[in-house]
């Protein structure tokens, strides 16, 4: 059996040590290498190369680096009968809470405000709201998004989310389906979007739906850049109904350099890190995949193309 490893950007040694513990049998090829194409039956993948997995005729599944599966899905030219598996990777996960977590903790404690005092040497006391009296809103109450709940909601924060199926959830206010977004939002003073990107959610962050949250609110996009419609955000901090936004995720990636977010006093830009997949932790993950499809076995993180995600 061979696995290609088929992802733009990302250094492959640390990936062939840890793909080669955690699955001693396989032989790995890093894409364009790709041995015999009939004995690859696994791809992993991250970037724009679902299409060129045409050639193997015997792949099995074509699996995600991370969580998101869009670079995957938008390929429509790709293997349509070769099944998509996201990665649900306990190192991931914790990396998305702690870049949750740290956001809204700045934005809850007014840290803008003292970096912008502290430019000027302006010593001012402002007011303090308690966990408890600060709702949050999450958009997706998937594996990241519950995660993110579960963390929050310890921290004693007031917490809502919304999905696409109907969900109960100790201490947290479920919402689903579209005629509930806008009630919703209006209820998220920080509002954190952990969406997948999909045809229904791209663009979901725009004029309407950000006008929908209450004036001073807070957005935190660690989903994908496709949410968001730039323009619409930038006229909503400039109108200074949104007080502020935390962005680790682009329409286009690198942001360009003269792209307004960069030098936008309410803006904060990471550079697509909010969680980046571990070998260390992500390779069982990988074997247990691949073991569990060669099984037959139920796959968690199969990617039904009919939702998109
Ligand atoms: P999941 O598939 O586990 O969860 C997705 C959630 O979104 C589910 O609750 C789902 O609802 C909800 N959802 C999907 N479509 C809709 C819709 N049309 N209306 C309402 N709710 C919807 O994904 P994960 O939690 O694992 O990951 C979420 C996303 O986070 C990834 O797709 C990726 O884009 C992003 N991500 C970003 C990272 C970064 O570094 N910035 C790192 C990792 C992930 P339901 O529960 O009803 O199915
Ligand atoms: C992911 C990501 O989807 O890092 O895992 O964006």
């Amino acid at each position: 059996m061979s696995l290609i490893f088929a992802c733009q950007d990302v250094p492959p040694a640390p990936w062939i040590a840890a793909l080669g513990k955690a699955l001693p049998e396989a032989e790995i090829h890093v894409w364009p290498d790709h041995g015999k194409v009939e004995e690859v039956e696994f791809a992993l993948i991250w970037g724009p190369y679902a299409r060129e997995m045409k050639r193997f005729p015997n792949l099995k599944a074509m699996m995600s680096l991370g969580a998101g599966v869009d670079h995957i899905l938008e390929q429509v030219d790709r293997p349509m009968h070769v099944p998509v598996v996201r990665l649900i990777d306990p190192g991931l996960k914790t990396g998305m809470v702690e870049y949750v977590l740290y956001n809204v903790l700045r934005y809850h404690r007014r840290m803008p405000d003292f970096e912008q005092q502290q430019k000027k040497a302006l010593w001012i006391e402002r007011s303090q709201a308690t966990p408890s009296e600060r709702r949050i809103g999450i958009l997706g109450l998937g594996e990241i998004g519950l995660a993110c709940a579960e963390a929050l909601n310890r921290l004693g924060f007031d917490l809502i989310g919304w999905s696409r199926t109907k969900k109960e959830i100790l201490d947290v206010g479920c919402f689903y389906g579209d005629e509930t977004l806008k009630p919703f939002l209006s209820q998220s003073s920080i509002l954190i979007c952990l969406l997948p990107l999909t045809p229904e959610t791209e663009g979901i962050l725009n004029k309407a739906t950000l006008a929908a949250m209450p004036a001073g609110s807070y957005l935190i996009n660690v989903g994908r850049g496709g949410h968001l419609v730039e323009g619409d955000l930038l006229d909503a901090l400039n109108s200074g109904h949104i007080a502020a936004a935390t962005l680790d995720v682009f329409r286009e990636e690198p942001l360009p350099k003269d792209h307004p977010f960069w030098r936008h006093p309410n803006v904060t830009v990471t550079p697509h890190i909010a969680a980046l997949t571990l070998p260390q932790t992500a390779a069982p993950v990988i074997a247990d995949i691949i073991e569990r499809v060669r099984a037959g076995r139920k796959v968690p993180g199969m990617i039904d193309p009919a939702v998109g995600y």
